[in-house]
């Protein structure tokens, strides 16, 4: 696996996970900058063993000739039942995307860690793994790891940013970072 962000926020734990896992206006913007769209979501729904689970479906914007123009994608994202409002949540999200190549031998799993640190800060902590469902040939896992892994940097790089800006409570931030 790879850790993409891991450092402190001026930001409450509770917020961070406001702005990243309710339909908030700083997900929305962030979207809307990714060009990932048709965004639905089912609500958190608690289940038997604990924990809390939703469902997510969109369509990401690719423009990669080798690849496609758009592939649509579902999200299942899981909140362990040791999360603590306001303390510590932690949540894997498996992203499943369907129209790219070889699109059934792999999916990612990306684990966010928010940790309170103090009334107004949290740490918050990104890893990310590729995995398989069949293993595929080795030229075609080159092509998968080496794609998801630059496309995740992209993401988790410019949702940094966003972050960032968020904290310092600039309303206004360039679409590419
Ligand atoms: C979520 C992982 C792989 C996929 C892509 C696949 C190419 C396959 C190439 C062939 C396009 C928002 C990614 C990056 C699309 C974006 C996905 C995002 C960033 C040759 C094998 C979408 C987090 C996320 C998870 C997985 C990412 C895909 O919130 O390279």
């Amino acid at each position: 696996g790879r850790l993409y962000i891991n450092r402190v926020f001026h930001i409450s734990a509770s917020k961070m996970f406001e702005l990243l896992f309710t339909d908030s206006e700083f997900i929305q913007q962030f979207m809307d900058a990714r060009r990932i769209f048709g965004f639905v979501s089912t609500p958190w729904m608690k289940e038997a063993s604990g924990g809390w689970r939703r469902k997510l479906n969109y369509t990401i914007t690719i423009n990669n000739p080798l690849i496609g123009k758009f592939t649509t994608a579902t999200e299942t994202q899981v909140m362990h039942k040791e999360s603590k409002d306001g303390l510590f949540y932690l949540i894997d999200a498996e992203v499943i995307t369907h129209d790219v190549p070889y699109h059934d031998y792999f999916y990612t799993v990306n684990r966010f860690c928010i940790a309170r640190i103090s009334k107004h800060k949290c740490r918050l902590r990104i890893s990310t793994d590729v995995k398989y469902n069949k293993q595929p040939w080795g030229l075609i896992k080159a092509a998968i790891e080496k794609n998801s892994w630059s496309g995740l940097e992209n993401y988790f790089k410019q949702l940094e940013s966003r972050l960032l800006a968020e904290e310092s409570g600039v309303s206004q931030v360039p679409n590419d970072a």
